[in-house]
C-alpha cells in the first residue's frame, strides 16, 4: 500500500456515495464529497510548499471541514497537529514554537491574536471556520477534487498530539501511521464496528478519543457519525433513536443519566455505550445499566498509546474495571521504583507495550528516556492491579494530574503562574471531587508575609494565559502547606481536606 494509513482509512471509500457524516441540520456528507474536499485541501496544502513531514497546526471549531483538514495531512504526508480551540495565544505560542509548524489554520474571530503569534514563529495563518468559510476553503476551491495520494511507509509520522508535563512544559507525543491504524483495527474488530454502525460522535476532534477511536474506527468500519459540535443532551437525545452507538467521557453519562428523558426505549437502537479518557465511577455504570439495561464498556487509554485495555464486548463488563490488554499489547504491573514486574494481584505502575505505543516526544530525548524503556514498554503514570481474572484495575495515578470532564490538567503548570502573581509566595493546585466534571482544580495559596492577597485579580492573572478548562474553581489561602518531612508538599493530605468542597452541588 502507498500510504497504510490514507489508503486504509479513507481511500478505501473513494467514489462512494454512502453518507459518512450526518450533521445536525439535516445535511449529509457523502464519503466521496468528503474526500474531494480532502483532496482539495491536500492540493492547497501542497501548493503552499509543504513537503511530506511538515507540521499543520489546526485550532477549528468541530466541523467536517476540520476532519477533512486531517484526511488531507494523511494524504498529503503531513503532520496533523491538532489543538484545542479553548487554548490563548500564549498556548498556542509554545505548541507553534516547539513543533516548527509551517502552517496554522484558526477561527477568523482569532486572527487578530494569533497572527503576530504566527508570523514570530515562522507559520503561515489561513482560516478555517466552522462553517466551512475562511481563507483556507476559498483557496482549496482553486484545486482538483483529487490528489495524487503521497506515498508514505507504516513507520511514517502522521499526528503530534501534545499533551502537558509535571513539569508544566506540553509535549508532543509522535504518532505513526502504523500506531494510529493497527489501534483502530483492534478496537473495530473487538467492538464488532460494520458498516451498518452510526455513531453519536460529541467529542472533540483534536484529542485522541474522538479523533483517532471514534474517527478511524468509524472509517475503517464505513460507517456513519452524527457529527455534532458538542457534547449537547438535547442533541443526543433527539438523535440517539437513530445511533447505534456513543463513545464518551463519564461526564457524557452522568449528564444523560441526570435527564429524565434518557429511557430504556430511547437507548433502545443503541449496541454500544463506550466510556473512557477518565475513571467512570461504578456507581453511574450501575445507574446506567439500572436505566437502559445496557453495560457500558469502559476501556482505556491515553494519547501517547491509544487504546490499551478494553472490557469485552462478548462477557462481563466489570464496573470499575478498564477490562483486558487489547489484542497485541502487552501490560504488566511493576514496581515504581525498581521497575520489576510484580505479582499478580498487586498494585503498582502500568507499563505497556505493542504497535500502538507512540514513538516519543518531540525533540525532547530526556523525557522521552524517562517514560519509554529501551525495550518498548511505556510507563504509563497510572497505578493499577490485576484481579484473578484479568481484569485491570486503576486505582490511582503516579502522576501528578487532574482529569476534568477528560481534559488534562497539570498543577504545575497553573502553580507556576498563581506563583507569579502578586503577594502569592508558594501554591499547590489539587484535583477535587466534583459532580459533573468528576474533578476539578483548586488552588490553594500561602501569601508572601503579610501581603492580602487579591484572588480576583489573581484569577484574572492566571486566566490570561490558561484555556478556561484549566482555571481553578477555587482559590483558597491558608497559611502554609503541609509538607513531609523531606520538605514536599503533601498534596494527598490537601485532597483529604478539601474533598468535600463540591459535594452540594448539583451535576
Ligand atoms: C468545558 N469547560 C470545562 C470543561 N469543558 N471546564 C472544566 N473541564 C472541562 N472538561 C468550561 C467551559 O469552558 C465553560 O466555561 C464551563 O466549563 C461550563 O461549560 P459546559 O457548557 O458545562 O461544558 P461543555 O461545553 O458541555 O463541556 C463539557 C464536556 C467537554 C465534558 C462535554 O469538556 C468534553 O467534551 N470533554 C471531552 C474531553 C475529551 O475528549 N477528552 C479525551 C482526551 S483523550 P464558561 O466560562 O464558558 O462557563 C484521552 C485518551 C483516552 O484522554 O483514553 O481517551
Ligand atoms: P490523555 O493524556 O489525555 O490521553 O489522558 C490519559 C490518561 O487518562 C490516562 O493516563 C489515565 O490516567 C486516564 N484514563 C483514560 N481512560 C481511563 C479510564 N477508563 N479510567 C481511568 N482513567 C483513564
Amino acid at each position: 500500500m502507498a500510504n497504510p494509513l490514507f489508503d486504509t482509512l479513507f481511500g478505501a471509500h473513494a467514489g462512494k456515495d454512502a453518507v459518512f457524516l450526518r450533521l445536525t441540520d439535516g445535511t449529509t456528507i457523502t464519503y466521496a464529497a468528503f474526500l474531494g474536499m480532502a483532496a482539495q485541501y491536500a492540493g492547497l496544502l501542497r501548493s503552499l510548499g509543504l513537503e511530506p513531514g511538515d507540521r499543520v497546526a489546526v485550532q477549528i471549531e468541530k466541523s467536517p471541514e476540520a476532519l477533512a483538514v486531517y484526511a488531507a495531512c494523511a494524504q498529503s504526508g503531513l503532520i496533523f497537529l491538532p489543538l484545542n480551540p479553548a487554548y490563548t495565544g500564549q498556548e498556542v505560542h509554545y505548541f507553534l514554537n516547539d513543533s516548527g509548524a509551517r502552517v496554522m489554520l484558526c477561527d477568523t474571530s482569532k486572527v487578530d491574536a494569533l497572527a503576530p503569534v504566527a508570523r514570530s514563529c515562522g507559520a503561515q495563518l489561513e482560516t478555517l471556520n466552522a462553517n466551512g468559510t475562511g481563507t483556507f476553503s476559498v483557496k482549496a476551491a482553486d484545486h482538483p477534487a483529487d490528489f495524487q495520494t503521497v506515498t508514505r511507509d507504516a513507520g511514517d509520522l502522521a499526528a503530534f498530539l501534545y499533551t502537558s508535563g509535571t513539569t508544566g512544559r506540553s509535549k508532543g507525543a509522535m504518532l505513526t501511521q502504523a500506531n494510529l491504524l493497527s489501534n483502530a483495527q483492534v478496537l473495530a474488530s473487538e467492538w464488532r464496528f460494520t458498516a451498518d454502525d452510526v455513531l453519536l460522535h460529541a467529542l472533540p476532534i483534536f484529542h485522541t478519543h474522538g479523533l483517532f477511536v471514534a474517527t478511524n474506527i468509524t472509517l475503517l468500519a464505513g460507517g456513519q457519525m452524527i457529527f455534532m459540535p458538542k457534547f449537547d443532551v438535547d442533541q443526543i437525545i433527539a438523535h440517539m433513536p437513530d445511533a447505534t452507538t456513543l463513545m464518551g467521557v463519564p461526564t457524557f453519562y452522568t449528564r444523560l443519566l441526570g435527564e429524565p428523558r434518557f429511557t430504556k426505549e430511547l437507548a433502545a437502537h443503541m449496541r454500544l455505550f463506550v466510556s473512557g479518557s477518565a475513571p467512570l465511577l461504578a456507581e453511574t455504570h450501575v445507574q446506567f445499566e439500572n436505566r437502559t439495561g445496557a453495560r457500558i464498556l469502559e476501556r482505556y487509554g491515553m494519547t501517547e498509546t491509544n487504546m490499551n485495555t478494553s472490557n469485552p464486548y462478548d462477557g462481563a463488563r466489570r464496573a470499575g474495571t478498564v477490562g483486558f490488554p487489547l489484542p497485541g499489547v502487552e501490560l504488566k504491573i511493576t514496581d515504581s521504583v525498581t521497575g520489576a514486574e510484580l505479582p499478580q494481584g498487586e498494585i503498582g505502575e502500568i507499563e505497556v507495550r505493542g504497535p500502538n505505543v507512540f514513538q516519543g516526544y518531540w525533540q525532547m530525548p530526556e523525557k522521552t528516556a524517562e517514560e519509554l524503556r529501551p525495550d518498548g514498554f511505556f510507563i504509563t503514570g497510572d497505578l493499577g492491579q490485576i484481579d484473578a481474572d484479568g481484569y485491570l484495575q486503576i486505582v490511582g495515578r503516579n502522576k501528578d494530574l487532574i482529569i476534568s470532564g477528560g481534559y488534562n490538567i497539570y498543577p504545575k503548570e497553573i502553580e507556576l503562574l498563581l506563583d507569579l502573581q502578586d503577594g502569592v509566595l508558594e501554591s499547590a493546585v489539587i484535583g477535587v471531587p466534583h459532580p459533573d466534571f468528576g474533578e476539578t482544580p483548586v488552588g490553594i495559596l500561602v501569601a508572601d508575609g503579610d501581603a492580602a492577597l487579591d484572588l480576583d485579580s489573581i484569577k484574572a492573572g492566571v486566566a490570561a494565559s490558561l484555556a478556561r478548562f484549566k482555571h481553578p474553581q477555587r482559590l483558597i489561602v491558608v497559611p502554609e502547606l503541609p509538607r513531609n518531612t523531606m520538605g514536599k508538599v503533601q498534596k494527598k493530605a490537601l485532597r483529604d481536606l478539601y474533598k468535600g468542597l463540591f459535594s452540594d452541588e448539583q451535576p
